[in-house]
């Protein structure tokens, strides 16, 4: 579940797209228009799996009616990734590599950062690579340590 990533629409919304799939205002409808109306509202990378992980907590039956679908996308909406957590994640990296927590990190530091985070360890030229292309972004000179804000900035506009 942790690749979905959608914005949970508010209410209003989120009633709109149940009445418009329940075309006969029956206050019910058919499980099988779920994934549709989910699509309609946005969650376009639910999983089939996960989808019928959801449904059968949800205990939905042949029919589901609008209490069931907004807690449906309640529980959808807990699963996602809060606004901001990459950044929250990097900056964090970044802090736990700044050993002498002076708010810059040293090319070491980074390195260390960086290793912290990717699945493979960079190779030292990728990495001068990347240490070049992030002091260029920064306007920093070389030799200079990069202050946490920038790398930040760097690594999620990059
Ligand atoms: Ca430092």
């Amino acid at each position: 579940m942790s690749d979905i990533r959608v914005t949970v629409p508010p209410l209003d919304e989120l009633k709109e797209a149940f009445a418009k799939f329940d075309t006969e205002s029956s206050g019910a409808i058919p499980v099988h228009d779920l994934g549709a109306l989910l699509r309609s509202v946005g969650v376009v990378e639910l999983k089939e799996d996960d989808l019928q992980a959801l449904i059968s907590e949800e205990m939905f039956d042949k029919n589901f009616d609008l209490p069931e679908f907004l807690a449906l996308m309640v529980e959808i909406g807990h699963t996602l990734p809060a606004p901001g957590t990459e950044k929250k994640e990097l900056r964090k990296a970044f802090k736990a590599a700044d050993s002498d927590k002076d708010g810059y990190l040293t090319p070491d530091e980074l390195r260390q950062a960086m290793d912290g985070m990717a699945a493979e360890p960079l190779g030292d030229d990728e990495f001068q690579v990347m240490l070049d292309e992030c002091r260029r972004d920064a306007e920093i000179e070389e030799g200079e340590p990069i202050k946490i804000d920038a790398a930040v900035r760097f690594f999620l506009t990059s």
